[in-house]
């Protein structure tokens, strides 16, 4: 009997506390399902429960409007006051011309070391700036004995001088007129690259002093007539369409102050038809020479231009040469003639004058 009481208090006991749970447990408000984290949304569904993507639009952050900043005015920076280099004063300048050496060459070498003595003497009093020789340097080019007495002149000056030479007959070998033996003269080495024709039958250069620029252009024996050679001189014009220029060449004025007639292919193709040739310096006859010869470049009937053409080769008296003073404000060339050894030039000999001054000379 105890024993079954004790039975029936455990099962009322476990009863009573069952139906106090559930009813707690009605009351409560039904477990809300966990909000699922962000992440799961964006993730992409497996690829066969997806029916569409879940696009999220970007949210457009409107850009505030700032106010333009200032760009700050630059201070200019002020200009230095340079002190402006001097305009340089065209300063007259001297160029040495030599006629034909060839006697000196042969006979006289003691002259030829005291000409080149001479000529360095007078490079800074003189304001020298090139040597030009027209041609008969020695009296056959075929004997190497002759160049090397000529090289007791340029021995000089060659460091400190450039030397524009043209060949003359004589260098060519008189009767053989070939320019082998020349041509090989290491002087002609010199000369600027990209501006000879031939190895030197011709080339031209610029000399540039005294703010000025003047053209030389040197045309050998017998050069500057073949169609190959005349279209080399105009390719030279072309390029120095304005620039004043001296023809250098050997054989060209007779002592009369005419034109050898062998040599009117010069004046037809260089200085006729090409206004900026002013002048003309050659050897070859005796004594001296001079012409002025006026050309009428536009073809109104008046001639504008004048060209002065000067011949020297006094052999057979005391040799002499020429310095030639630019002047590039005056535009002139003065002329002096020296015989070796005598610091007064020479004023005239029978026909022309020896030393005077060209105007208008270019
Ligand atoms: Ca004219």
């Amino acid at each position: 009997m105890r024993n079954k009481l004790r039975g029936l208090c455990l099962l009322l006991a476990v009863g009573f506390l069952l139906g106090c749970g559930g009813a707690d447990a009605a009351n409560r408000p039904a477990p809300t399902e966990p909000a699922p984290a962000v992440s799961e949304i964006d993730a992409p569904a497996p690829t066969e429960e997806r029916v569409e993507e879940v696009v999220i639009e970007p949210v457009e952050t409107p850009v505030p409007t700032l106010p333009p900043t200032p760009v700050p005015t630059p201070t200019p920076t002020p200009t230095p006051t340079s002190t402006p280099s001097p305009t340089p004063v065209p300063t007259p300048f001297g160029i040495v011309w030599l006629p034909d050496t060839q006697g000196l060459a042969y006979s006289y070498p003691d002259k030829l070391e005291a000409l080149g003595a001479e000529i360095a003497a007078r490079r800074e009093t003189d304001r020298l700036t090139a040597v030009l020789h027209t041609g008969d340097i020695v009296d056959n080019g075929y004997k190497d004995w002759q160049w090397e007495n000529f090289d007791l002149c340029l021995n000089a000056f060659r460091d400190d001088l450039p030397f524009y030479p043209v060949a003359g007959n004589h260098d060519l070998g008189v009767k053989l007129l070939k320019y082998d033996a020349y041509l090989k003269q290491p002087f002609l080495e010199k000369l600027p690259e990209g501006q000879v024709y031939e190895g030197g039958k011709m080339y031209y250069v610029l000399l540039e002093e005294g703010g000025i620029e003047l053209l030389i252009l040197a045309v050998g024996w017998d050069s500057g007539k073949t169609d190959e050679e005349r279209a080399w001189i105009e390719t030279v014009f072309e390029r120095f369409p304005d620039t004043p220029c001296i023809l250098l060449t050997h054989g060209f004025l007779k002592t009369e102050g005419m034109i050898f007639p062998n040599s009117q292919y010069l004046e037809t193709n260089i200085v006729a038809p090409h206004r900026t040739v002013r002048l003309v310096l050659c050897g070859h006859s005796r004594d001296s020479g001079l012409l002025e010869k006026r050309y009428d470049d536009d073809g109104d009937g008046e001639a504008e231009r004048t060209v002065t053409m000067l011949m020297l080769n006094r052999q057979g008296r005391a040799y002499a040469y020429r310095i030639l003073t630019i002047d590039p404000l005056a535009r002139s060339i003065d002329v002096k003639t020296y015989a070796i050894g005598r610091s007064e030039p020479l004023e005239k000999d029978e026909l022309y004058p020896l030393s005077f001054t060209i105007d208008n000379a270019f």
